[in-house]
């Protein structure tokens, strides 16, 4: 039967498994799994609770990382992780566990706001339409998801929650002596009694209101700063560091960007930043995403130095205390509060001419200077490849190892935001102050000497020696000589002689920053916060949550002139003066009052900083999450020690930032005793990407995949020669592929073996349309060995399989379930392929067992086609909660190979073994084998090598 004429296929085998047949059963299945709630995971109590045979299992929460709903919908290339999970969670059902597995949408996002922008319409109305698709897309893969649990970011119900965080986390401040989150209650309390000391001295009730909020301010976990931001003006908006290109531009849109001071909300992460370092050990995550989140995190060891300087004093963060004699000048980030006052009306006598860069004064030197610095992104600041620049700022400060008198910079090498935004210069050690040091031609002194040959006459280096495995030279002064040291011990030494002379200290710094939470978007979660007269915050008690979005008739931040720096954001929501002036009895004591709200809006990444928590308890209005709840699905556990989601599965470019975030509300709630978990994902996995192949013309434009034709090798489009380039998938490269398409040609269990079946999950690999056929036809020979295709009937037969057979099935049942549980989908579908093809090898009918157990085994894997048989196998259930088959080791094992004994070199006795015989057991049985002691006849053994399971030599 020609498998390229359907049509003459259909009439001779009308119960072939076609693809109109597979679309039938799976839209049959999907009503049947949805009627039933067969993927309704029970809770232990509350709404959710049911089945409480299924609850009292072992449970597993399976979660991927969730979709922002885009209009332009899915391609293939985003299911493969979900359809992984789903495989994944269908087997843990099929393995005695109770399996939370669901999905939601991250659906605050720019695309929508910036289509409201464009057209007037309410961006809620495009992302509802675009979840809608994105669900039954998601529904036409057969993916098991408990639809209970799932939500949207963008619910009211749930960033009522959202908000609800915030103002846990601005309501508390963090204890470094307890090293956790406490109510700020309690830190109110301690001020109150003395207990702990006020700043500035005096009596916490001898504060106004106003100052009794600023302490307050510098304590709580969410704060208000005027922080130096990246503000850009062709946006109307404020950006993360990571949303500015390295030549200090938007990402997007390409604007200008500008450092400016603006009243921002701040999250105080960098305090969870050693348990955030130290909590990454006992996570199952893969090395190379723990690496990149401590690299973030970045600690460095190093001491605080104070250099004096006109009776004051500049302190510095240096990693290489033990350097300070080579210390031949300092540099200041151009921002440096203290610039100014260190900036002197006149150059001092002498002068450098290369150090005033052309100026009369230092004052305008230092005005120029900050006018260019501001103008560059921190990451261009800290490129390495640029020439450095920078001026003197007039002023000398001592190198108080020395007493040496040294010239005080600004250069914008040096940030704010690190350290202590100021750096003693070492050239011989730092690469960067070697640069700054010969385009200024100040002292360069080796202070450690180099390794390499190079010696240590500094005028004929071409670059810094920075090793920490070298010996300290040059560094002997009045008080304390570090020569002849190793680097590490002189670092100690310094670092203790520092601190007993009062000059410095040892200190940790980190690299982490605190993480700026505020946008000028309409679309995301309205801060909870009001302002009252005097311009303090206020939190908005939880009985006013969630506070809604207001309707708005202009979604646009408004935009400047790019590049003018002085402007000021200006947000959608401080608009709508109905919605900012209120007059509200906040339940404080101080009655009805008017306040004005927040304007600004919560960043995209605040509604997946929490959602794992919401799937639990999705509908609890009283709590973010019942506790008891959240212990049975999250709490800590044998090997997790911190609790968390058992597999999260998600794209490596997540590595970072959403992570993080998550992480540190996690612990947040866990401090404050709203979670029994301290980290929220215990398994990470990342998948890998679908690739795609992108065809472009002459001029380098994109042209449909399509219609591109292959002749000899080369690849044309209406004729014209055109290139091929593995690349990723998507609309704008025309080589966008629908699930739906496929879905229509060969059925959702195709797909989603095509797609298990591409390669190892972690690793990307390149889409072919043409090879999806070949899981198409694995699955009509699976069907056939259940199925007679003319008549319909199911061909089984109650007979005991033959020998080879079980041995094929067990073989394959040990295999599969090995690969699933490894998460190996790719190598499972092999060795189902295997059985199925040794099935239609045997020909014959396939005997009861072996179908039911092959049925079972691809349960997972094609879940339709499953159900489809296991009913025509007789069973009145679903396959999703039927026990996995396990294999009988009997039957897993190969029938005996042949193992050759040779004494000195001959031959002398072929024996018959398991091939798992380990090397000791073998030896024993080739000593003890008769023709092998008659051989040796007692001569003495000198040496047996072993190569189990095939050969044993002696050697007498
Ligand atoms: C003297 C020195 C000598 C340094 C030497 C390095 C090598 P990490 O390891 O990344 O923490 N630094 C300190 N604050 C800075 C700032 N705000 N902007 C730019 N650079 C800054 O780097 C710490 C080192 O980077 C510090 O140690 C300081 O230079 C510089 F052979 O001090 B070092």
């Amino acid at each position: 039967m020609s498998e390229t004429n359907p049509a003459a296929a259909e009439v001779a085998a009308p119960h072939r498994y076609t693809a109109v047949v597979a679309g039938e059963i799976e839209a049959r299945w999907q009503d049947f799994w949805d009627a039933e709630g067969t993927y309704a995971a029970p809770n232990p109590s509350g709404d959710l609770a049911g089945d409480a045979e299924l609850a009292a299992k072992p449970k597993k929460f399976i979660m991927d990382m969730f979709p922002y709903p885009s209009g332009t919908g899915l391609h293939v290339g985003h299911p493969l992780g979900y359809i992984a999970t789903d495989v994944f969670a269908r087997y843990q059902r099929m393995t005695g566990h109770n399996v939370l597995h669901t999905l939601g949408f991250d659906a605050f996002g720019l695309p929508a706001e910036q289509h409201a922008v464009a057209t007037g319409e309410h961006p809620r109305v495009t992302t509802e339409a675009a979840i809608n698709n994105m669900r039954s897309q998601l529904r036409r893969l057969g993916l098991g998801h408990d639809k209970r649990r799932s939500f949207a970011t963008i619910d009211p119900d749930y960033y009522k929650w959202t908000q609800w965080i915030f103002l846990q986390i601005f309501n508390s401040w963090y204890d470094g002596e307890a090293n956790k989150a406490r109510p700020i209650a309690e830190l109110i309390a301690q001020f109150e009694s003395g207990e702990r000391a006020v700043p500035g001295g005096g009596s916490w009730s001898a504060l106004s209101a106003a100052e009794r909020a600023d302490v307050l301010g510098d304590h709580r976990l969410a704060y208000a700063s005027d922080a130096p931001v990246n503000w850009c003006p062709g946006l109307g908006t404020v950006l993360a560091n990571e949303e500015v290109t390295a030549d200090g531009r938007s990402e997007r849109g390409n604007f200008p960007v500008f450092k400016a001071k603006l009243r921002q909300w701040n999250m105080r992460i960098t305090a969870y930043a050693d348990r955030l370092l130290d909590d990454l050990n006992e996570l199952d995550w893969p090395e190379a995403i723990k690496l990149q989140q401590r690299n973030w995190i970045g600690r460095s060891e190093g001491a605080r130095v104070d250099f004096p300087i006109d009776g004051e004093r500049i302190t510095v963060f240096t990693t290489r205390p033990d350097t300070l004699f080579g210390a031949t000048y300092m540099v200041l980030a151009p921002e440096h509060p203290l610039v100014d006052k260190f900036t002197p009306d006149a150059w001092p006598e002498g002068t450098h001419d290369v150090w005033t860069g052309g100026h009369a004064t230092p004052a305008d030197a230092v005005t120029a200077y900050r006018a260019q610095a501001t103008s560059k992104s921190d990451v261009e600041r800290q490129a390495e490849a640029k020439d450095k620049t920078g001026v003197f700022i007039g002023s000398y400060a001592t190198n108080p190892v020395n007493g040496e008198r040294i010239p005080v910079f600004i250069a914008d090498y040096v940030l704010m935001g690190y350290g202590t935004g100021a750096i003693m210069a070492v050239p011989a050690g730092d690469q960067r102050d070697f640069e700054f040091a010969r385009a200024f031609e100040l002292p360069i002194r080796c202070v450690v000497e180099p390794t390499d040959g190079r010696g240590t006459d500094t005028s004929i280096w071409e670059d810094a020696f920075g090793s920490y495995d070298a010996k300290v030279v040059n560094s002997a002064g009045e008080g304390v000589s570090l020569d002849g040291l190793g680097v590490v011990e002189a670092k100690a030494r310094i670092t203790e002689w520092l601190e007993r002379t009062g000059i410095g200290e040892g200190t940790v710094n980190f690299r982490l920053r605190d993480w700026l939470f505020s946008r000028q978007r309409y679309w995301g979660e309205p801060f909870p916060i009001v302002y009252d007269e005097d311009g303090a915050a206020h939190a908005l008690p939880e009985s006013m949550l969630p506070l809604e979005l207001p309707e708005v008739e202009d979604y646009s931040p408004r935009t400047f002139e790019p590049d003018d720096a002085d402007t000021q954001p200006e947000t959608p929501l401080s608009r709508n003066a109905d919605w900012v002036n209120v007059t509200l009895d906040l339940g404080d004591g101080r009655g009805p009052r008017p306040y004005r709200r927040e304007t600004n809006t919560m960043p995209n990444w605040a509604g997946s900083c929490w959602y794992e928590l919401r799937y639990l308890d999705p509908h609890n209005s009283e709590k973010l999450v019942d506790p008891q709840i959240e212990q049975y699905w999250m709490g800590p556990r044998e090997g997790q020690p911190h609790g968390g989601v058992d597999l999260y599965v998600g794209g490596a470019e997540h590595a970072v930032l959403h992570l993080l975030y998550a992480r540190f509300w996690s612990k947040v709630l866990f401090d404050l005793g709203h979670v029994s978990s301290a980290e929220p994902f215990h398994r990470l996995f990342n998948q890998g990407m679908i690739q795609a192949f992108v065809y472009r013309d002459s001029r380098g434009f994109a042209v449909p995949a399509t219609e591109v034709e292959e002749r000899d090798g080369a690849y044309y489009y209406q004729g014209e020669k055109v290139s091929r380039l593995l690349g990723k998938m998507g609309k704008s490269l025309k080589n966008a592929v629908t699930p739906e398409s496929i879905c229509e040609e060969y059925g959702a269990d195709t797909l989603r073996l095509y797609e298990m079946a591409m390669g190892p999950l972690d690793v990307s690999r390149p889409w072919d349309t043409r090879a999806v056929v070949g899981q198409f036809r694995l699955l009509q020979r699976l069907w056939r060995n259940v199925v007679d295709e003319a008549s319909g009937e199911v061909t089984v037969v109650d007979a005991e399989p033959a020998e080879d057979t079980l041995r094929a099935l067990h073989k394959a049942i040990e295999g599969v379930r090995q690969d699933l549980e490894g998460m190996r989908f790719n190598t499972a579908i092999a060795k189902v392929t295997e059985l199925n093809n040794h099935l239609t090898k045997v020909g014959g009918p396939v005997s009861r067992p072996v179908a039911e157990a092959l049925v079972l085994l691809v349960a997972p894997l094609a879940p339709h086609i499953a159900e489809e048989l296991w009913r025509k196998l007789g069973h009145g259930d679903s396959v999703v909660h039927q026990d996995f088959p396990v294999a009988d080791p009997a039957y897993v094992v190969d029938e005996a190979v042949t193992c050759v004994v040779q004494i000195k070199g001959k031959v002398k006795a072929r024996l018959e073994v398991s091939p798992a015989i380990s090397e000791a057991e073998l030896e024993k049985v080739a000593l003890a084998d008769e023709k092998v002691v008659a051989a040796l006849a007692g001569a003495a053994i000198r040496k047996v090598i072993v190569r189990a399971p095939k050969l044993v030599n002696i050697v007498t």
